[in-house]
């Protein structure tokens, strides 16, 4: 099983990663799904729509179970599939996003957010997490150079953003790795895939 997820806050450099990794385990011989939180199910792609397009304020519970609503459905139709058929998951955010944004920023009770996310993904853990770390005033620069149209989260207050930021770089646990993305896209991508082929070596040794 190879279920690997990028995290990081906005503008950190996750979509260009994902992609370079999808192309190196490519040049591999592998087949690789990716997939970007919330979308990838139709199901998943209307909740993408409410959650980050309404223009107002919602109840931060009817946030919560958007994004685990999005989840739910991509886990049971494209992710979990795909695994049991050998191939390679990328995935643009999971589980630690809701930690991050819900929780963090957003000020829901860890333990009740975490059964709801287990419950959505069926205990489904990812083998290995990177969580690419930039300051959010660089995140934010990268995204207006990129002119991307800001959603509901992004236009959150730099405070919320901060305590998101800060929610990444306190995150523990087998399988997540930390790294440093205010570097060049080549250093990133060269830091990423070491982190991809210790995880790869110690499932072949049937370590985890
Ligand atoms: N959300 C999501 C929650 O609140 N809870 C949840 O549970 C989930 C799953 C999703 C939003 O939903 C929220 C979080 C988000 O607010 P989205 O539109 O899918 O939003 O976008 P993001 O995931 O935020 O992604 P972004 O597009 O903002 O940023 P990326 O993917 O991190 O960055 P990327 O790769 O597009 O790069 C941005 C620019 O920087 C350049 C790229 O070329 C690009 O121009 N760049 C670099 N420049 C210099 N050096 C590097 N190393 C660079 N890497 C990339």
């Amino acid at each position: 099983m190879t279920f690997i997820v990028v995290e990081g806050p906005e503008g950190a450099g996750k979509s260009t990663l994902l992609r370079w990794l999808a192309a190196r385990f490519r040049a591999d011989g592998r087949t690789v799904v990716t997939v970007r939180e919330p979308g990838g199910t139709p199901v998943a792609e209307a909740a993408r729509k409410v959650v980050l397009g309404f223009p107002y304020e919602m109840a931060p519970a009817a946030e919560l179970f958007l994004f685990l609503a999005a989840r739910a459905d991509l886990v049971h139709k494209v992710i979990r599939p795909a695994l049991a058929a050998g191939q390679v998951v990328l995935a643009d955010r999971f589980e630690l996003s809701t930690m991050a944004y819900q929780v963090a920023g957003g000020g829901l009770a860890y333990e009740e957010v975490a059964r709801a996310n287990r419950l959505a993904t069926g205990g489904l853990v990812p083998d290995l997490t990177l969580v690419l770390d930039v300051p959010v005033a660089m995140g934010r620069e990268r995204q207006r150079a990129a002119r991307k149209v800001q959603d509901r989260l992004e236009r959150q207050d730099d405070g919320f953003h901060r305590r998101v930021l800060e929610a990444y770089r306190g995150a523990a646990g087998p399988g997540v790795a930390h790294i440093d993305a205010t570097q060049s896209k080549k250093a990133v991508q060269d830091a990423a895939w070491r982190e991809v082929m210790a995880v790869t070596v110690l499932s072949t040794r049937g370590v985890s």
